[in-house]
């Protein structure tokens, strides 16, 4: 683990096996953080954090310069960073190379608002100047899931340190080695010690003890709603600290029969099968209109027929393993109960090959809003094709969710994509495109999939606590 820009070991001496899910063997093991390990990143985090300090007293400007530097870091060693996530992840190395790219752009984007963090005057009634500061929040505990390690990595540390404060990050269990690998380029890019600290190890020890840590004073998370709300719930029972979560989803994506069907259905394709369907946004409910439901139908299954699953490290490979056996088992178990449920399976539904977690990629049709398969996360690559006739209805059948992540609309009619985008309960709306995330733009839930927003401008509010300063003036004028 990295703590005070040094890799220690665990203090018990843990280690965590890190599995190639291509080929269920171990890549290497890591430290696995507990409770007083993750007592030591805090208390580095907090004495770096403290008043005087070298990173408390550096110009914001020059917070801009070390994140700059860093993302120059990760394009100097792009390929490597690729290739270990696609061993790490499964995820393929084409789509492993565009997570590093937009890693990047994350950082250089908050890079930016280093030095443009502003607060305000404000004329106040009576004889006083008020300016407001935005000040760091302070010690800022990150916890991250395994779909995307150095992308949410980026999401998390990027408006962390643009805001100044510092970073005690968990990432998965299951993936932390870009983590740990980019750990060093913190320390090479020339971050004071105890600025970011990487502290790999299992949720209900690591994860756990940073979320009821009583000396973090923020904590962001990506994960499963159940997580989210653990965290939530301890936050309450220790310090309260700040709390930003990102979570499930069951998002729709409504194809109207007016549209170009080839781009609806290979836009509907891509919203679900993208990294493995092992996505937040992954539009897991596709609403097709009923007068080309049969068509979308059988053009979706000769899509899929078409994709090509294997080994990601090859180029021609689409889709590579899902991350864990857990997650492997479910997605089966999904399928397996969409099928007793009654939805018909049109193509895929088994496992892929005999050693590593692949999954065909699946499509179902004839699916019914209360199946499991349209009403849980599935996180796999499994398409459900849900028929609907009209725009109110299917605006109410869309939103009857616990989750509003995202959702998209693929119509020619532009009052309808009018009225489904500002009907849906998504903290994401995608008309005629879908899954467009980037980091200019705030990205975040409502209702059950959490709370806040990371990306864009918005993200600079959840890593500042907002200071009002009022002084006594003798006279005021205008
Ligand atoms: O998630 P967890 P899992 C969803 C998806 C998936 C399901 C389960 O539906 O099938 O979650 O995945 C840490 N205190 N998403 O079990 O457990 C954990 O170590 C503190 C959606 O892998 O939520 C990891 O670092 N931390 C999602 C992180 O939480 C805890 C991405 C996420 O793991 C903890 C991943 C605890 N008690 C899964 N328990 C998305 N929104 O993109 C676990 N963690």
């Amino acid at each position: 683990m990295f703590i005070n820009n040094e890799f220690v070991d665990a203090r018990n001496k843990r280690t965590i096996p890190i599995i190639n899910p291509s080929t269920e063997e171990v890549i290497c093991e890591v430290q696995g953080a507990e409770k007083e390990d993750v007592d030591l990143a805090v208390a580095a985090a907090r004495a770096a954090f403290k008043l005087g300090s070298p990173w408390r007293t550096l110009d914001a400007s020059k917070r801009g310069y070390l994140i700059n530097k860093f993302a120059s870091l990760l394009e100097r060693d792009f390929e490597y960073l690729a290739s270990l996530e696609t061993l790490n992840n499964g995820k393929t190395l084409t789509d492993a190379r565009e997570d590093v790219s937009a890693s990047i752009a994350v950082f250089k984007y908050f890079a930016g608002w280093s030095d443009k963090v502003c607060g305000k005057t404000i004329p106040v009634d009576g004889n006083y100047f008020t300016y407001t500061r935005h000040e760091p929040v302070g010690v800022c505990g990150q916890i991250i899931p395994w779909n995307y390690p150095l992308l949410m990595l980026s999401w998390k540390i990027g408006p962390a340190l643009a805001c100044g404060n510092t970073v005690v990050l968990k990432p998965s269990e299951f993936t932390p080695l870009t983590a740990l690998y980019s750990a060093q380029l913190f320390k090479e890019a020339g971050f004071p010690p105890g600025v970011v600290n990487i502290v790999p190890g299992y949720g209900q020890t690591a994860g756990a003890a940073i979320a009821s840590h009583m000396d973090i004073d923020k904590i962001a998370m990506t994960g499963s709603t159940a997580t989210g709300r653990k965290i939530l719930a301890a936050s309450a029972e220790s310090n309260l600290k700040r709390v930003s979560l990102e979570l499930g989803g069951k998002s729709p994506l409504i194809i109207f029969a007016d549209c170009d069907l080839d781009f609806a259905v290979s836009c509907a394709h891509s919203g679900i099968m993208n990294n493995h369907g092992q996505n937040c946004v992954a539009a897991s409910r596709t609403f097709v209109q009923d007068s080309i439901y049969d068509e979308f139908v059988n053009k979706s299954k000769a899509l899929v027929a078409r994709r090509t699953v294997g080994n990601p490290f090859d180029p021609k490979t689409q889709q590579g393993p899902l991350i864990n056996k857990v997650q492997f088992e479910k997605v089966l178990g999904f399928i397996q109960k969409g099928k007793e449920e009654g939805a018909s399976l049109v193509i895929g539904g088994g496992r892929a090959g005999s050693k590593g977690y692949f999954v065909e990629p699946t499509v179902f049709a004839g699916v019914k809003d209360d199946m499991t398969i349209a009403t849980d996360e599935i996180f796999g690559p499994v398409q459900s094709i849900i028929k609907f006739s009209n725009v109110e209805e299917v605006i109410d059948r869309a939103n009857r969710t616990r989750y509003g992540l995202a959702a998209g609309v693929i119509t020619n009619d532009i009052n309808k994509a009018l009225k489904i985008s500002q009907s849906l309960q998504a903290g994401s709306v995608w008309v005629n495109c879908y899954d467009i995330v980037t980091c200019q733009t705030p990205f975040g839930g409502f209702k059950q999939s959490g709370q806040g927003r990371e990306l864009g401008e918005y993200a600079l509010h959840e890593y500042t606590e907002i200071k009002t300063v009022t002084i006594q003036v003798p006279e005021k004028n205008s």
